[in-house]
């Protein structure tokens, strides 16, 4: 595959993760490529300074569960349920988000451990919507892609909350698996996670300054 043109060019502005809150909500379907997305999405936030404890991962059966999910978040801010860090999702553990005292996020129940946990609510600064669709011999792959993208975008232009549309609409396995850098031989693809990282950050920065 040649270099081509495409592709998200740096920006000239350092932004700092570092006050940020950023939600990642994903599906469950194509795993082996949405954990690669994951995977770079995750270091790419904490490369640009997001705290781990500020990471809060959510998933959801498929695709067309996102909208509502990323909006639930905004609304709710951290009114986690259910909820892992980024250290758990990398872990291969689902145990639930227990800030650190004196963290954006409150103070832990007690314990920790609990199915359910409540915390003051606390606002996301741009949540990352993350499915991978693949077209089947089916009209579905249509239907979600459109439904999807369209709920999406209207959550974030309702709620003034950046939300980075991380939705793989891929025409076959193989184009799925370049997009999560994870094709093969000359085709491996560069890793999309990575650049909606990036993304989470540079709008959650703009969005605070203009809020
Ligand atoms: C049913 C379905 C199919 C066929 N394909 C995908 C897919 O490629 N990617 C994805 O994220 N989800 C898929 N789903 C599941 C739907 O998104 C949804 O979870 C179910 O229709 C239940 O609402």
């Amino acid at each position: 595959m040649s270099a081509g043109i495409k592709g998200l060019a740096p920006s000239n502005v350092q932004y700092d993760g570092s006050p940020l809150r950023v939600a990642i909500v994903h599906a469950r379907w194509n795993k082996t490529v949405i954990d690669a997305l994951l995977t770079g999405a995750i270091a790419k936030l904490k490369s640009l300074g997001v705290k781990e404890h500020n990471i809060v991962v959510q998933t959801v059966p498929g695709s067309f569960e996102l909208p509502l999910a990323v909006q639930n978040r905004v609304i709710q801010g951290a009114q986690v349920q259910a909820g892992a860090t980024a250290t758990d999702l990398l872990g291969g553990l689902m145990s639930l988000n227990s800030p650190k005292p004196g963290s954006r996020a409150g103070t832990p129940a007690p314990g920790g451990s609990s199915a359910v946990m409540s915390m003051p609510s606390q606002p996301f600064d741009a949540v990352i919507a993350v499915g991978v669709l693949i077209k089947g011999s089916t009209m579905h792959f249509e239907y979600i892609c459109d439904s999807v993208s369209h709920a999406l975008m209207r959550v974030q232009l309702e709620t003034g909350v950046p939300v980075i549309f991380g939705v793989l609409t891929a025409l076959s396995e193989e184009q799925a698996l370049e997009r999560a850098g994870l094709g093969t031989g000359a085709n491996k693809g560069h890793n999309h996670g990575e650049d909606w990282g990036a993304a989470a950050v540079e709008m959650a920065s703009h969005s605070r300054r203009w809020g």
